[in-house]
C-alpha cells in the first residue's frame, strides 16, 4: 500500500469555463477520494510560495498574473500512488500536445498569451504535495 495524498488546483481558467464539475468527475470516477476542497482567491504571497521553484524564470510572472486573475479550487485528495496517478488524469503541461483523453488534452489548447493556461495543478512528489496542502489548506 502506498497511500498517499495530493494537493490539485482547477486553475482560473478551469473555473472560469465551469470546469471544475468535469475535472472533478474525472477525478472521482477514477477512484481517488476528495477528502478537502475548497474555492480560494489565491494572494501574491500564497503564489510566492506555491511557486517557489519557478521564481526567476520568463513565465514567472505571467503565471502569477494568471493565478491571480480569478478563484481556484483547491483540493486535496487521498489514493494509492494519487501523486503520479492525478498527473497521469492531468497530462503534460503543454495543453496543445498533451493526450487525448487526459484533463489537459481535452479541455485545453494555446490561447497564444505568455503562459499556459492548462486547467490544473498536481503536486510532483511526496515532498511536494506535503508542502503544497500546509500552503493551501494553511
Ligand atoms: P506542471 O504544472 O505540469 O507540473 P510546471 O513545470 O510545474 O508544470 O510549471 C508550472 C506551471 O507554469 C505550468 O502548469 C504552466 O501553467 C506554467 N508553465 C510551465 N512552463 C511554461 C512555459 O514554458 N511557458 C509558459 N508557461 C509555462
Amino acid at each position: 500500500m502506498t497511500t498517499e495524498r495530493t494537493l490539485v488546483l482547477v486553475k482560473p481558467d478551469g473555473v472560469e469555463r465551469q470546469l471544475t464539475g468535469a475535472i472533478l468527475a474525472r477525478i472521482e470516477a477514477k477512484g481517488y477520494r476528495i477528502v478537502d476542497l475548497k474555492q480560494v482567491d489565491a494572494t501574491r504571497e500564497l503564489l510566492e510560495q506555491h511557486y517557489e521553484e519557478h521564481v526567476g524564470k520568463p513565465f514567472y510572472e505571467p503565471l502569477v498574473e494568471f493565478m491571480l486573475s480569478g478563484p481556484s479550487v483547491a483540493v486535496v485528495l487521498e489514493g494509492n500512488r494519487v501523486i503520479e496517478g492525478f498527473r497521469s488524469l492531468a497530462g503534460t503541461t503543454d495543453p496543445t500536445t498533451a493526450a487525448p483523453g487526459t484533463i489537459r488534452g481535452d479541455f485545453g489548447r494555446d490561447w497564444g498569451e505568455k503562459v499556459q493556461k492548462n486547467l490544473v495543478h498536481g503536486s510532483d512528489s511526496v515532498a511536494s504535495a506535503e508542502r503544497e496542502i500546509g500552503i493551501w489548506f494553511a
